[in-house]
């Protein structure tokens, strides 16, 4: 029987991120970090979504900026949330209670296809289906994709009353 080597390249994976903040300069924060997200070794393509004021959700505090990121990357799934977390700490991200408003908040809400439970991440992000913060700006870069619990413009109908507008 032949050992064949492991693979020298693993195929890029198509990753989405959340951005969101509603501490300073929101927007300013969300667009710097998208660009150093963008400059992580392992991460290319980074196709950025329209931005959006948003109202918060379970959280408190000014309106937000949300957006999201599409990526390329092959970066395991940790070693991507341990760089969205490096981003965070740069901008000063500090966490007193759960949802407590934050000037930097990056999240990992897909990764391919799979799936991954474990205590420090969880692919898909639970929330994101009922989150407009998310669906929206998801669906500017992905108008045909499809979670779990539904398509996007049918889950989005279900977020009616969460307020949103696009800033630019
Ligand atoms: N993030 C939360 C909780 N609530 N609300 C809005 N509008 N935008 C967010 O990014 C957000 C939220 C937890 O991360
Ligand atoms: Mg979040
Ligand atoms: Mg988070």
């Amino acid at each position: 029987m032949s050992h064949s080597a492991p693979p020298l390249d693993t195929p890029p994976v198509l990753a989405y991120v959340g951005l969101g903040a509603n501490l300073g300069d929101a927007a300013a924060t969300v667009r710097r970090a998208a660009a150093e997200l963008a400059a992580v070794p392992g991460v290319s393509s980074l196709r950025l979504s329209p931005l959006y004021g948003t109202a918060p959700v379970d959280s408190s505090g000014p309106d937000y900026v949300n957006a999201v990121a599409g990526l390329d990357t092959t970066l395991p799934p940790l070693d991507l949330l341990a760089a969205l977390q490096a981003i965070e700490q740069r901008h000063g991200r500090e966490r007193p209670y759960r949802n407590a408003p934050r000037t930097l908040d990056l999240d990992l809400l897909l990764y391919g296809g799979r799936s991954i439970d474990l205590p420090a991440l969880m692919v898909p992000h639970p929330r994101m289906h009922e989150r407009a913060f998310v669906l929206r700006p998801l669906a500017d870069l992905a108008p045909g994709l499809a979670l779990a619990q539904g398509d996007l413009p049918t889950l989005l109908a279900r977020c009616a009353d969460q307020a949103i507008r696009r800033l630019d």
